[in-house]
Parts: structure tokens; C-alpha cells; sequence
């Protein structure tokens, strides 16, 4: 929760028997953006006696409501390299590992990864057999790990053996956590947060751009307070408000999608269609991103600039 976003609705909040109907907290964020759409920090004239103070406070949040998405850009800093087989599902940073689980049937599965070799360390099939894997993520000791159209989720101990198997409804694509939360997508344009002991959804978010849905949302990330979120079968990620659902940035990766697309058929590895970006992965440390793809010959290291 960020204080900034709650401080104009506790103002107006406290205002509410002056302006009489009790839709006023609610209303008031909608006037404000209506009336300065493109004046971030500039206060709004002349509502009522109080309406500089409420206005300042009110305009990060206006800000926030109007402003485009930024355009991000991915600096290539390394490439590591990524196991060919591997039908990435999904990727995670630890303590000087990946995380990695991969998808198919019969070759579902979680692995911890060298990242400077690309060498399995360590690997489990995805418990249920003929289950189709999807993402996977690691919070507070534990790994979580999806299925696609299986509708089971599973806790792993980190030596990856089964400790608890949780059922849901709709599909599993995308895992990731806020350090708190599970954080799930289902491939459309919903992501629902989800308690790590229960597996219970504890609330859900739609995620939008300019007001439309972004579905077909995969793979996830936590950074910087923001989800990440690569899109199907496009070469770009969406990074999100994790309290509105709104899209804040737009992570440009078809070059490196290119450039996979090249060496690996420059080692007779023919893409399919199949074969697109899948893997978000960050290291807090260094503040760079692991990006890779299905069957991707690279896990590029990437810096990201526009991060604001
Ligand atoms: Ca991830």
C-alpha cells in the first residue's frame, strides 16, 4: 500500500459531511482527473475553500490515472546461456540461482538453474503426471508451481519435493509474489492475488491500457512495486500498478526476440510459433532483469531504462 494513494481519499474522506452525498470520497478522484487531465502537480482553481491542499495531494494520484504508459527500454548487459529444451513457463531470481519451470506434457517440470552455465542443479517432474506445468515462483522457503488446464497448483519444499497439492478453477499461466502475496494470471487480463498458505484468492485486478484489457497476460514478475508481466505471443511486458491494474510502462523485447530467433537457427534450431518470450526474472541486487523465451538459446541480462 502506498501512503501517496491513500492520502486524497482520507482528505476528502474527512470532507465528506461538507459536500453532502456520501458518493463523495468516491467521486472526488474522478473530478479532480476530470478537470486537469494534463496538469500533473499543478493545483486545481477554485473548487472549494480547501481545494489547494486537496488538490496537491490529490495529484499523484491524478498522475497516475492520466499519465501514458512509459516507453522502456531492455539494454542488453549479458547473455547467459538457457537450455535449449526448455519450454520456459517461468523464471525467478534466488540467491544466485533460476528458478525455472517448463511446460508440455511429459515435460512439465521446476529446476534450479546455474545461471553462468545454464546447468541443471537440481529438477523435479511436476507432481502430477500428464499435468501440463506452467509458472512457478519462490516465496518464504517454498516454491509454488502451476498447471496450465489441470486446475491443481503445488508447494515444493527448495529441495522440490511435493508438500501440498491446492486446487482452482479456470487455467494457470503466470507466477509471481509482492512478498506477501501470490500473484497469478489466468491468460486473460485478470491477475489474482492469492494467500501462500491457503492458495485463496484475496483479491483480483484487471489490467488495463488506456482504459481497454490487456489479456493474454503470462508470465510474471515483482519489481520496484510494480508487476511485470510479459503479454502472449507479443515481444513485450507490461509493468503494472499493483493497486489500479494500470499498465505504467511498456518493456520493448523484440530485439531480443530477434536476436534468439537468430542464433538459434544459426545452430540449425528451427522457432516455431511456439517458441516466443517467457521468462521475467529480477535480481534486486543489481536491479537488472533476466529475460528469456520457450526454448530460447539466451537468458539475456538486461538493464532497463524509462524505470521511473
Ligand atoms: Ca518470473
Amino acid at each position: 500500500m502506498r501512503p501517496y494513494l491513500l492520502l486524497p481519499l482520507l482528505l476528502v474522506a474527512c470532507q465528506a459531511p461538507a459536500q453532502g452525498p456520501q458518493d463523495a470520497a468516491g467521486s472526488q478522484p474522478a473530478t479532480s482527473a476530470a478537470s486537469a487531465p494534463a496538469t500533473a502537480g499543478t493545483p486545481v482553481p477554485s473548487q472549494d475553500t480547501t481545494s489547494e491542499a486537496q488538490a496537491t495531494a490529490a495529484s499523484p494520484a491524478t498522475a497516475a490515472t492520466t499519465a501514458a504508459p512509459a516507453a522502456l527500454k531492455a539494454n542488453v548487459v549479458r547473455r547467459w546461456p538457457h537450455d535449449t529444451a526448455a519450454f520456459t513457463e517461468g523464471l525467478q531470481y534466488v540467491e544466485g540461482r533460476f528458478l525455472e519451470s517448463t511446460g508440455q506434457v511429459g515435460q512439465s517440470g521446476v529446476r534450479w538453474v546455474d545461471p553462468k552455465t545454464g546447468r541443471v542443479l537440481e529438477q523435479a517432474a511436476t507432481p502430477t503426471p500428464g499435468a501440463f506445468g506452467e509458472g512457478v515462483t519462490f516465496l518464504n522457503g517454498r516454491v509454488y508451481h502451476l498447471t496450465w488446464q489441470d486446475g491443481e497448483a503445488y508447494r515444493l519444499d527448495q529441495a522440490l519435493q511435493l508438500q501440498e497439492t491446492y486446487t482452482y478453477q479456470g487455467e494457470g499461466w503466470g507466477l509471481a509474489h509482492d512478498g506477501q502475496q501470490l500473484i497469478m494470471s489466468n491468460g486473460s487480463a485478470a491477475l489474482a492475488f492469492r494467500d501462500p498458505d491457503t492458495f485463496k484468492v484475496t483479491r483480483e485486478i484487471t489490467v488495463t491500457d488506456a482504459g481497454q484489457p490487456v489479456t493474454q497476460l503470462n508470465e510474471l514478475e515483482w519489481a520496484n512495486g510494480s508487476i511485470w508481466a510479459n503479454v502472449w505471443l507479443q515481444n513485450r511486458i507490461a509493468r503494472i500498478d499493483p493497486q489500479t491494474g494500470q499498465v505504467t510502462g511498456w518493456l520493448d523485447a523484440s530485439a531480443l526476440a530477434a536476436e534468439a530467433t537468430q542464433a538459434a537457427a544459426a545452430k540449425g534450431q528451427q522457432f516455431t510459433t511456439d517458441d516466443v518470450l517467457n521468462g521475467i526474472a529480477y535480481n534486486a541486487e543489481t536491479h537488472h532483469f533476466y529475460l528469456t523465451g520457450k526454448r530460447w538459446p539466451f537468458v539475456f541480462e538486461v538493464q532497463v531504462s524509462g524505470n521511473n
